[in-house]
C-alpha cells in the first residue's frame, strides 16, 4: 500500500505566497491545490502553480555542489563547497578587507521572510561584510521608503472596499490575480475605476477613464491632479488642517505648474486629466493602487511615490475602510543581526542615506566598483536566488565587471547565466524544501501570519539557512552559530513572539495574528514623522539636503531632454511588464516541451509598426546606446503610438543589454528601466 500524506505550506512561484495543499504519495509530490482556509487566496491559484511539481523535478535542477575546474564543472561533495567557499572569502579577506565580498539575494528568496534574510545578513556581519544587496536596489522599496518619511507608515490600499480606484502603472491580472480580483469585486459593486498606463492592460477596458500616459512622466501629472485639487478646493479640508504639514508650501510649489503644460508633457488630454482629478477626489472611499517598480525606475521614481502619498493625504484616504490602512504590525521575532561586528557602510550609503543602509544596498554601483576598484576594491559576490546577468540592467557591462572578480559563487534551483560564470555553484532548496515564516506588516493588519512547511527533499539542495549556518561553523564562527540544523534557527526567531511555534508547526500554513483591524489610529497616536503629521512638505528631505516637494523631471532619455539622442533613438522603450506565466528568468524550463509556452514579444502600435516597414510577428532589430537584441514584434493597438514594450528576463532576447545601470534617481540611486530611448527596424531577410 502506498503511503499517502498531505501537508499544508505556502506556494512560492511569486512572492505573493499564497496557500496550497501538497498531496505526497510515498514521499512523492503528486497533486498540488489551493487551500480553501488560506485567508489570502481562500483556495484560488494562478496558471504558475499548475507547474510546481515540473519545477520541483525539473531534469534542469542542480542536484549536488559543482565547482569550475579548468572551464568545466565537476560534482563535488559538500565538505568540499564549505571549504571552497570559505577559502574563496577567506582570501578575498586577507588580501582586500571583508567590505571587498558582496551578498546578492533574489526575490525567490527576499519574497519568503524577513527572518531567512536577517539570518542570512548575520553571517554578513559575523564575515564583517556591511554589503548586502537585494531586488530592492530597484524594485518596490522606493515606494516603502517614501512612504516612511511621508506618512510615517506604509498605507496599503483597500481596494475591495473601495469606490474609486487608481490603478496607476500597475497590471495586476499579470502580477498579482488576487488583487486584480479584488478590483473586478469593488468594480462589480459599483466602484469607479481609472486607469494610468501607456498600455491598454485588460482591466483598463472596462475603466470609467483610461489615461494612455507617455512612460516616465507619471510625476506631471501627479502635480497636476494636486493642483486640480487644490485649485478647485475639492481637497479634504478638515484632514489637511488637521493631520498634515506643508499644506502652503504645497500650495506654492503647484503655482509654478500648468495643467496644460502637463497635459503635452504627459500626452494625456487636459479633459481627461481633469475628470481623473474630479473623479478621484469626489468620490469617497478612494485608494490608488500602484506599480511595485513601474513608477519608481525613473528619475522622479522617489517623488513619482512622494507624489501619490500626498494625493492620498490630500484627499483624506487615509485608515479608513476603502482608503489605504496603516496599523499594520510585526511580531517580535528575536533580533539576527550583529551589527557590532561590521566597520563600514551598506553599498551606496553615502550616496543615497535615506535609501541604502540596513535592508538592501543600492547594487547598480557595484559594476563599476568591481571594474575599477573604486572607491574601495569588490572582488567576491554570493549570489543567491538571482540571475543578475539577465535581471539586472546593462548586462554586456556586467557580465565584464563579473569576469574581473576573484570568487563568484551562486546558489540556485536550475543553472542559469549568472551561474554559467561562477567558480562555484551550490544547489538551491525551493519552496517546497524549506521552513519559513511570511511575516509582512500587511498580513498583520489582516489578522494572521502565514508559515511555509517543509514538505520534502531533493538530492541534495541545501536551504539558504542551512547553507550559510553550516558554512558559518565551518568557518569558526560558531559563537554567533550556535544552531545545529535549520529548525533550530526556525524556533530561536519565535522565542519572544509568545507564540509556541511546535503547536504550528507543519499542521498550518497561517497563524492568527494582529487581531482586528483597526482604522483612524492616527487620532490617537499622530503619524510617526518629525512633526507628527502626514508631511506634504518633507522635512526629513529637506534636512538631507533634497528635494523637499515632488518635482517633474524628464526621463534621461526622452526627446524632450535629449533630441540629440532622439534623432538616432526616436522610440521610447518601457521594459518588465510582467507576464502571468513566469515570475522574472524563473520557471522556463517548466515549458521546455510545452508548444503553448508564451514567448517574449515586443508590443508596437500597428501606426509606428507601419512607420518603419515592421509586419505582426516579424522578428526585428532594437537598439539602444547600449546594445541590440532581436525579437519578435506583435503588433497591437493597445499601446500607445511611439513607445514599445519589451518583458525583461530572456535569454534570447535580453532586453538588460538596452538599458542602462546608471543611476538616476538621486534619493534611491534607481536606474532608468521604464523610459528609455531606441530604434527599431526588421531584421533584413
Ligand atoms: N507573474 C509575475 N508576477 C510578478 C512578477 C513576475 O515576474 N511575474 N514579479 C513580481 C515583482 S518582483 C514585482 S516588482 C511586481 C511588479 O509589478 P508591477 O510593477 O505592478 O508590474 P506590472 O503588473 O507588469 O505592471 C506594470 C505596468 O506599468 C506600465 N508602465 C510601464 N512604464 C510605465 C510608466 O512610465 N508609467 C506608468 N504609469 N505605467 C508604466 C506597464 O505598461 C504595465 O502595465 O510583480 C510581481 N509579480
Ligand atoms: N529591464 C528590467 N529589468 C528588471 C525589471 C524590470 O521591470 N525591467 N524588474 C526588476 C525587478 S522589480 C526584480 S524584483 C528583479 C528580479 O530579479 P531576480 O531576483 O534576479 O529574479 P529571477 O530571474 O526570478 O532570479 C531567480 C533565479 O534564482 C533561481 N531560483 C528560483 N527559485 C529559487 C529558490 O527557491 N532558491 C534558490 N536558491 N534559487 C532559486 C532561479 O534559477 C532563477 O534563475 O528583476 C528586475 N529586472
Ligand atoms: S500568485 Fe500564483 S505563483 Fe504567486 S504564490 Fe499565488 S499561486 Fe503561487
Ligand atoms: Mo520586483
Amino acid at each position: 500500500m502506498s503511503d499517502k500524506k498531505e501537508v499544508k505550506t505556502l506556494c512560492g512561484m511569486c512572492l505573493w505566497a499564497c496557500g496550497i495543499i501538497v498531496s505526497l504519495e510515498d514521499e512523492k509530490i503528486v497533486k498540488i491545490k489551493g487551500d480553501p482556509d488560506h485567508p489570502w487566496n481562500k483556495g484560488r491559484l494562478c496558471p504558475k502553480s499548475a507547474k510546481i511539481i515540473d519545477h520541483f523535478y525539473s531534469p534542469q535542477r542542480v542536484k549536488y555542489p559543482m565547482k569550475k575546474v579548468g572551464g568545466n564543472f565537476q560534482r563535488i561533495s559538500w565538505d568540499d563547497a564549505l571549504e571552497t567557499m570559505a577559502s574563496g572569502l577567506n582570501k578575498i579577506k586577507d588580501s582586500y578587507g571583508p567590505e571587498a565580498w558582496t551578498m546578492i539575494v533574489g526575490m525567490a528568496v527576499q519574497g519568503q521572510g524577513f527572518n531567512t534574510m536577517h539570518f542570512l545578513q548575520r553571517f554578513c556581519d559575523a564575515f564583517g561584510s556591511p554589503n548586502f544587496i537585494t531586488p530592492e536596489t530597484f524594485c518596490f522599496l522606493s515606494g516603502i521608503t517614501a512612504n516612511m518619511l511621508t506618512m510615517g507608515k506604509f498605507p496599503y490600499a483597500d481596494q475591495k472596499n473601495s469606490k474609486c480606484i487608481v490603478l496607476w502603472g500597475h497590471n495586476p491580472s499579470a502580477s498579482n490575480f488576487i488583487a486584480a480580483e479584488k478590483i473586478k469585486y469593488a468594480t462589480d459593486n459599483g466602484a469607479k475605476l481609472v486607469v494610468i498606463d501607456p498600455r491598454k492592460i485588460a482591466l483598463a477596458k472596462n475603466a470609467d477613464i483610461f489615461a494612455q500616459i507617455r512612460p516616465g512622466t507619471d510625476c506631471a501629472l501627479a502635480l497636476a491632479l494636486i493642483k486640480i485639487i487644490i485649485q478647485e478646493e475639492l481637497y479634504d479640508k478638515e484632514f489637511v488642517k488637521n493631520w498634515t504639514s506643508g499644506f502652503e508650501q504645497l500650495q506654492e510649489h503647484i503655482k509654478t505648474y500648468d495643467i496644460k503644460d502637463a497635459s503635452r508633457i504627459t500626452w494625456i488630454p487636459l479633459k481627461t486629466i481633469e475628470s481623473i482629478a474630479h473623479t478621484y477626489a469626489s468620490i469617497k472611499p478612494a485608494s490608488i493602487l500602484q506599480g511595485t517598480n513601474s513608477l519608481d525606475q525613473h528619475p522622479t521614481g522617489f517623488q513619482n511615490n512622494r507624489a501619490l502619498a500626498i494625493l492620498e493625504a490630500l484627499t483624506g484616504n487615509i485608515d479608513v475602510p476603502g482608503g489605504h490602512l496603516i496599523s499594520g504590525t510585526f511580531p517580535n521575532f528575536a533580533q539576527l543581526r550583529l551589527p557590532d561586528l561590521v566597520k563600514g557602510k551598506n553599498v551606496g550609503y553615502e550616496k543615497y542615506p535615506l535609501f541604502a543602509g540596513d535592508w538592501t544596498g543600492q547594487g547598480m554601483l557595484l559594476p563599476d566598483m568591481m571594474l575599477t576598484g573604486k572607491p574601495h576594491p569588490m572582488k567576491g559576490l554570493a549570489v543567491i536566488a538571482s540571475n543578475p546577468v539577465l535581471t539586472w540592467p546593462n548586462s554586456n557591462k556586467l557580465k565584464k565587471a563579473l569576469e574581473c572578480l576573484d570568487f563568484l559563487a551562486v546558489m540556485t534551483t536550475v543553472p542559469n547565466e549568472t551561474s554559467e560564470m561562477a567558480d562555484l555553484v551550490l544547489p538551491g532548496a525551493t519552496f517546497l524544501e524549506r521552513t519559513e515564516v511570511w511575516d509582512g506588516p500587511l498580513l498583520g493588519s489582516m489578522g494572521y501570519m502565514s508559515i511555509r512547511n517543509k514538505v520534502t527533499e531533493y538530492h541534495e539542495s541545501w536551504s539558504e539557512i542551512k547553507f550559510w549556518l553550516n558554512l558559518a561553523r565551518h568557518m569558526g564562527y560558531e559563537k554567533y552559530f550556535p544552531w545545529q540544523d535549520d529548525d533550530e534557527v526556525f524556533k530561536h526567531v519565535f522565542k519572544d513572539t509568545g507564540i509556541n511555534i511546535d503547536e504550528y508547526l507543519g499542521k498550518t500554513n497561517m497563524i492568527p495574528f494582529g487581531g482586528e483591524l483597526k482604522y483612524k489610529t492616527y487620532e490617537e497616536t499622530g503619524f510617526p514623522t518629525p512633526t507628527g503629521k502626514i508631511e506634504l512638505f518633507s522635512t526629513i528631505m529637506q534636512s538631507v539636503g533634497f528635494d523637499p516637494m515632488p518635482t517633474f523631471t524628464e526621463p534621461p532619455e526622452s526627446p524632450i531632454n535629449d533630441p540629440e539622442t532622439a534623432k538616432e533613438y526616436p522610440v521610447i522603450l518601457t521594459t518588465g511588464s510582467r507576464v502571468l506565466q513566469y515570475t522574472h528568468s524563473s520557471y522556463r524550463e517548466t515549458y521546455l516541451n510545452d508548444k503553448k509556452a508564451p514567448e517574449p514579444y515586443a508590443e508596437i502600435h500597428p501606426a509606428t509598426a507601419g512607420y518603419y516597414g515592421i509586419g505582426d510577428e516579424e522578428v526585428i532589430n532594437v537598439a539602444t546606446k547600449r546594445g541590440a537584441i532581436q525579437i519578435r514584434a506583435r503588433l497591437t493597438e493597445d499601446i500607445l503610438p511611439h513607445v514599445i514594450n519589451i518583458p525583461h528576463a530572456w535569454a534570447n532576447s535580453n532586453v538588460n543589454l538596452l538599458t542602462d545601470e546608471k543611476s538616476v534617481d538621486p534619493v534611491t540611486g534607481y536606474p532608468a528601466l521604464k523610459a528609455l530611448l531606441c530604434k527599431i527596424s526588421p531584421v533584413k531577410k
